[in-house]
């Protein structure tokens, strides 16, 4: 079976068990094979089968990057060693010193320190932190040096949703693009080039390779220019995944559309048991009416994904002892594996955050995430309410 054009009038999963992904030309072999080779053999000078130097471009890569590209509706795709290898790429490409960039005040703590302690005062870029759940926070912040606005939706610990359709009118209209980092809603649930936005960025490590078993990163766009000086910059700079790391993600995509229904069921089943328990105080998940932005949510995601975050009415001693409690959800930073894990946002994912900023923006020592994986829901479940209820 070829799929053509970007695998265009085919569904999600057909799309992502065979864009890119022919039978090998070479032996006929029906997963795309591991091309473990930094290098290839030349006919002569300057002939060759497409292929010169692994940083450059690699078969498996390759396969992986128009399977991506596909996935979000994008023309082009690329890939990196990491997810923040990949936002540094469209940073580093798109903007030059001097340059403002208003970014969401809620992020992945790792991108705020990328912003904070390399683009800012190596790089030379301006940061302003918005409200992004509120366009007028945003309209505020837009100056005429901006150039870029950084959208994260959801948002890593506390699932707030932005409005990517508005938020790219009103940045297109004052000259700056948008770049979405679309890692905690997957493409399965939100396409965020169709709702305007110029560029998607993604941390594959989560729910695209979904197996907890490789550090990755991808980013997506339509935009020819956008796409080439993107391009230029990875092997210019040569943060690229090798082989078997494309093939691990490549792999992990073909299940995509399954797992992710499966951590929207698991989810929302944890997330309305949380809401219901005496011993919760807080819980966000865009997939309960309660979320300041549900509506929003439906609008512009097809799903809710499978991150929960939520605090205990006994504050930060409580959260303590349950997270020593669980069994199925394992203490652990990252998400958008199989399994189950949980994480303390404040001492782990968003450490790099100092503590006063970090708890104005409510990642209090309190606040516990997980991120729901695709075991049973009933016994994940139960591990919850053990771990809550015996305290
Ligand atoms: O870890 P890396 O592949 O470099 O991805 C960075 C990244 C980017 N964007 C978001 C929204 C993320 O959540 C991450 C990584 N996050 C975790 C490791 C975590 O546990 O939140």
């Amino acid at each position: 079976m070829t799929i053509d054009d970007h695998g265009a009038g085919s569904g999600f999963a057909t799309r992502a068990i065979h864009v890119g992904q022919d039978p090998d030309g070479a032996t006929g072999a029906t997963i795309v094979p591991i091309y473990q080779t930094s290098t290839y053999t030349q006919e002569a000078p300057g002939v060759n089968k497409g292929y010169e130097y692994s940083r450059s471009g690699n078969p498996t890569r390759a396969a992986l990057e128009e399977c991506m590209a596909s996935l979000e509706g994008a023309r082009y795709g690329l890939a990196f060693a990491s997810g923040l290898a990949a936002t540094t790429a469209v940073m580093s490409t798109l903007l030059s010193p001097g340059d403002h960039v208003v970014a969401g005040d809620d992020l992945y703590g790792g991108s705020y320190r990328l912003f904070d302690k390399v683009l800012k005062e190596g790089g030379g870029l301006d940061f302003t932190y918005a409200d992004t759940t509120d366009p007028e926070s945003v309209e505020g912040a837009l100056t005429p040096e901006t150039k870029l606005l950084w959208i994260e939706t959801p948002t890593n610990p506390l699932l707030t949703i932005s409005d990517v359709a508005a938020l790219s009118e009103m940045a297109h209209e004052r000259g700056a693009i948008v770049a979405v980092d679309n890692t905690f809603a997957s493409p399965y649930f939100q396409n965020p080039l169709a709702l305007g936005a110029d560029i998607v960025v993604h941390s594959t490590t989560k729910y695209m390779g979904g197996h907890s078993d490789v550090v990755g990163g991808a980013v997506m766009t339509s935009n020819e220019e956008s796409y080439e000086s993107i391009k230029f910059y990875q092997n210019a700079a040569g943060a690229v995944p090798g082989a078997f790391d494309s093939w691990l993600v490549l792999r992990g995509l073909k299940t995509l559309a399954v797992r992710m229904r499966q951590h929207k069921e698991n989810a929302l089943a944890v997330a309305r048991f949380l809401q219901d328990h005496p011993k919760v105080d807080r819980v966000y998940y865009p997939g309960l009416p309660s979320h300041p932005q549900h509506e929003l949510a439906k609008k512009q995601m097809s799903g809710f994904s499978g991150m929960v975050s939520f605090t205990l009415e006994g504050g930060t001693e409580a959260a303590y002892a349950a997270m020593k409690r669980t069994k199925l959800f394992h203490l652990a930073e990252s998400l958008g594996g199989v399994e189950s894990l949980l994480t303390h946002p404040a001492t782990m994912t968003h450490a790099a955050i100092p503590k006063e900023q970090r708890e104005a923006r409510g990642v209090t020592d309190g606040l516990m995430r997980l991120s729901v994986g695709i075991e049973d829901g009933d016994d994940l479940v139960a591990d919850l309410e053990s771990a809550i209820s015996s305290g």
